[in-house]
């Protein structure tokens, strides 16, 4: 036993800060994202002294979290972000509270005050693990540096096992720098749970009961690299797959049996065709308000078949018929051996016919003013299929989330958490994990303004994202709600001019603005062949407020 134990740990002496480090190179982790704070010290020196490891240096601990979690969602590895104490920790919350929502795994490194001054309310002390007790999946404060590798390699476990999320470590600034003997176990293995055939036969006997069946598809088939099985098992059983809020990508948005995404504004046909079914299969979904349109979407006639890898999502928002505890890749693959005569072409076709008529894009123009139908149906003709698309929350999503079509897998990292400020640093962070690809972020005005310093970070480390801001000077998402509840009132919405060319060029990027389609074709081409991050303006329609709305029609409805 002890023999086995020699073999699989190693011992070795060290501070408390190197062993961070060994922890993160046993994980190889190869990017670090910070803002840095006299409280770490010894770990970012610990980094440049190690060679694999590239520390990013973003303008906010906001922007870095974020960055972070997109690079998670793009590598499907944790995303690694430090920061000082408590000023550093209130910055980053947003990533943290972002990665807990979209199940992202994360792990965060916080500087925390000297042991003898904790609890006297220090020089910016804030009790970490309680501060992020809510919203992380799990906290802890390592008192003692020889615990360092032990903590370490179970935060990075915590962080993807299971339902994936974000673990936050806080670090007395006293501990980094005590040496002591390390004892480092293996690499995390990550389990991933088969069902039982007794659950399988159970999905199998609800299903070939069914008249109209649809599989409703979110991120744990991402996260479980699900994907080619979600294909297969639909196109065995000519099954009908809706994706989830900001899970896009799951299917091929132009296969037949696609028939539509469950998010903010989606058009009454796709909700319909949802209604409609008698059975629905939810796999890696934690069925969100969002993704239910406010928990509406499901009746208690509906049969729900439930397959998550967390226990605690069954049942949390319906009650499922069979709740299933499984990774979603496994089960599909388990799935595929179902003995079902399939029935249901007639039923797919006719939901995949109400997708398309929902999403197609009609309402291009050639000659005039650029509209946001134009930059959806641009971006869909010129980018490259292997091109990642993130987003802000805003109202100028509406388009990209109705229209374009993703057909290749892992091209869209969006934040269900509706995180404000997301797009550009999520951007960052993906391109790093993917320097090959194209990446573009789509933000509003508002949202672009949360972050926009970190078009400064890309260009330091030459990371070349495209950024497309939609400038209708306003807080368009909620002055459409305001115009809904209380008319012709408009508070705190309003927002000035910003000339984003000057600013991107002040940020060292690439700015420009483009008033029609050719101007955004030829802005577009020369991004994807610069070196240097490009932000391309779009003077938005200001009473355009929604995809189907005018800001004079909601008046007149209201
Ligand atoms: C961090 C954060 N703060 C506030 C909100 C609430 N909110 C949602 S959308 C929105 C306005 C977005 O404005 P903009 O980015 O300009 O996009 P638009 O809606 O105008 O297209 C606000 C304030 C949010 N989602 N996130
Ligand atoms: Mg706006």
């Amino acid at each position: 036993m002890s023999q086995t134990i020699e073999k699989k740990q190693k011992k070795q002496f060290m501070s408390g800060a190197k062993a961070i480090i060994e922890c993160m190179k046993i994980e190889e982790v190869t990017k670090v994202f910070c803002v840095p704070g006299e409280s770490y010290l010894p770990v970012l020196d610990a980094i440049y002294d190690e060679p694999t490891i590239e520390l990013i240096s973003a303008r906010h601990e906001g922007g870095a979290s974020f960055m972070a979690e997109g690079y998670a969602k793009a590598t499907g590895k944790p995303g690694v972000v430090m920061a000082t104490r408590g000023v550093g920790g209130a910055n980053l919350a947003i990533g943290v509270h972002t990665a807990f929502q979209d199940s992202t795994p994360m792990v965060v490194f916080l500087g925390q005050v000297h042991s003898k001054f904790r609890g006297r309310e220090g020089f910016q002390e804030v009790d970490l693990d309680q501060f992020f007790g809510h919203i992380a999946k799990w906290t802890v404060e390592i008192k003692d540096a020889e615990r360092v590798p032990e903590f370490v390699q179970r935060a990075f476990r915590i962080a993807q096992t299971g339902r994936p999320g974000p673990v936050v470590l806080s670090l007395p600034e006293d501990m980094l720098k005590l040496e002591c003997e390390m004892l480092f176990g293996p690499k995390v293995s990550i389990p991933r749970p088969s069902p039982s055939s007794q659950e399988i036969l159970q999905i199998e006997n609800i299903l070939s009961q069914a008249k109209n069946p649809l599989i409703i598809a979110g991120g744990g088939v991402i996260h479980s690299e699900g994907e080619q099985e979600l294909i297969e098992f639909a196109e065995k059983y000519h099954l009908p797959v809706m994706a989830a809020f900001r899970r896009h990508d799951v299917f091929p948005n132009n296969h037949p049996l696609y028939v539509g995404h469950l998010g903010l504004g989606t058009a009454k046909g796709i909700i319909e065709t949802v209604k409609e079914a008698d059975c629905v299969l939810a796999i890696g979904t934690r069925l969100s308000e969002v993704t239910t349109q406010d928990y509406t979407l499901l009746s208690p006639e509906q049969k729900l078949i439930h397959i998550d890898i967390h226990a605690e999502m069954l049942g949390n928002v319906y009650p499922p018929e069979v709740g299933i505890v499984a990774d979603a890749r496994k089960t599909l693959l388990a799935c595929l051996n179902v003995n079902i005569v399939p029935t249901w072409k007639e039923w797919a076709d006719k939901c995949h016919r109400t997708y398309e008529q929902a999403s197609t894009l009609t309402k291009t123009n050639q000659k005039e003013k650029l509209t946001n139908f134009d930059v959806i149906d641009l971006l869909q003709n010129l980018l490259p299929e292997n091109t990642i698309l993130t987003n802000d929350a805003g109202n100028f999503a509406g388009w990209l989330h109705s229209y374009f079509q993703f057909h290749t897998k892992r091209t869209y990292v969006g934040p269900t958490s509706g995180a404000m400020g997301y797009g550009l640093p999520a951007a960052i962070g993906v391109k790093l994990a993917h320097p090959d690809r194209v990446v573009v972020s789509l933000s509003g005005d508002g949202g672009m303004m949360m972050t926009v310093q970190e078009l400064e970070t890309a260009s330091r480390y030459n990371i070349p994202v495209i950024s497309i801001v939609f400038n209708n000077q306003m807080y368009g998402t909620i002055r459409m709600h305001q115009e809904m509840h209380y008319p012709n009132k408009i508070s705190g919405t309003d927002l000035g001019n910003i000339d984003f060319i000057s600013l991107a060029h002040s940020l060292n990027a690439n700015g420009v603005k483009a008033n029609t389609r050719v101007e955004f074709a030829i802005a577009l081409k020369e991004a994807m062949k610069s070196n240097k991050p490009t932000v391309i303006e779009i003077e938005m329609d200001q009473e355009q407020i929604s995809t189907s709305k005018t800001i004079q029609q909601i008046r007149e409805q209201s």
